[in-house]
């Protein structure tokens, strides 16, 4: 593969393990959901990777189908309360026995910011020596739909209807990237699939950064079932999410908060909204809200990389 200047394209440098999984995945007509799998499989390489996840679009992926596998990987699914539970007797197992192995908990966000966030959250604490990966369609979709913790404001969705009582999600989505960063642990970061090279970075730190604690990677993807999003769009919904600041791409080691991509000038939310059916119903003056939701949590998002400063100059005024 060669990008325009005819050399080769960086992109491509990061998936140069082979793809453990079978052709012919079954999402959803135009759902990321095989792109981000077949990535991970590729840019973190099969030969020690442990796949561990819980009921989910993801889950027929890494279980199979039938009789039938669709990789070659291990991999091992289990209730969605312990997934990081299960993920920690994996990854202590394996280190017991002098084995090594890259474990990696993927799931959705209804099992990591809601279900399964208790045991998430002690595993980030006690430190546990694994990859989470929480793939964030903003809802429970493999179940119809319905509204999680990290759905939208003004979102619609099973559950939470547009009609004259209702106008969608009634209240904001949880910042789970940011929750996790808060446990100061080695290693925290979004990430989204149009930017693939940040993510392959990424993922490559994760596999390192896990030896000392938990890493935690919040992946974003659009539903374009669930969302109503044009099949052929749902890459084109993750660059108008970094565009807009929507969602930033950023990561944290330890607290210590840096932005992996910068933009220049942030579209207004409405390019972000406008491919997606589920906030078709909104206003001018509920979309004026969003974009308040959405330009708060960049402004604190930015201070937050401001800290790093404060911590350098600290050290510094020390004598270290
Ligand atoms: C404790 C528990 N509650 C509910 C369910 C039913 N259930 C199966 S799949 C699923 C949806 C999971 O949503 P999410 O984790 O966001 O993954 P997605 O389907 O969106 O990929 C639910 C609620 C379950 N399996 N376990
Ligand atoms: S319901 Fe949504 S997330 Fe699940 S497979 Fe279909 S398009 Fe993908």
């Amino acid at each position: 593969m060669t990008n325009r200047k005819g050399g080769l394209s960086k992109v491509f440098d990061y998936f140069c393990n082979e793809d453990p999984f079978a052709e012919g995945l079954s999402p959803c007509p135009g759902c990321p959901l095989e792109l981000a799998l077949r990535l991970l499989g590729k840019i973190l390489g099969s030969q020690d990777l442990v796949m561990t996840g819980t009921p989910s679009c993801s889950n027929p992926v890494m279980t199979g189908q039938n009789v039938g596998a669709w990789h070659r990987l291990t991999a091992y699914c289990t209730l969605m309360t312990g997934a990081a539970a299960n993920a920690t007797g994996l990854s202590r197992q394996y280190r017991r026995s002098g084995q090594d192995a890259t474990v990696v908990c993927f799931n959705g966000d209804g099992c990591a910011a809601d279900i399964g966030f208790q045991a998430l959250s002690g595993a980030a604490e006690r430190g546990e020596n694994f990859i989470y990966v929480c793939y964030d369609n903003e809802g429970y979709m493999n179940t119809g739909v319905q509204r999680s913790g990290t759905t939208p404001i003004g979102a619609k969705t099973a559950t939470t209807p547009v009609g004259p009582k209702q106008r969608g999600k009634s209240t904001r989505r949880k910042n789970l990237p940011l929750l996790m960063a808060m446990h100061r642990i080695p290693y925290a970061a979004t990430a989204t699939l149009s930017h693939l090279e940040d993510f392959a970075k990424k993922l490559l730190k994760a596999k390192e950064k896990k030896n000392e604690g938990l890493a935690y990677i919040h992946l974003f993807a659009p539903c374009p079932t669930g969302w109503g999003v044009p099949t052929h769009q749902a890459i084109e919904v993750c660059r108008n999410a970094v565009r807009t600041n929507y969602f930033p791409l950023w990561e944290a080691e330890k607290g210590i908060f840096t932005l992996t991509h910068q933009v220049k000038k942030p579209k207004p939310i409405m390019e972000y909204t406008r491919l997606i059916k589920k906030y078709n119903h909104l206003k001018e003056d509920e979309l004026e809200r969003i974009q308040e939701e959405v330009d708060y949590e960049y402004e604190f998002l930015r201070h937050l990389t401001e800290f790093r400063k404060c911590v350098a100059t600290k050290h510094q005024t020390a004598g270290e």
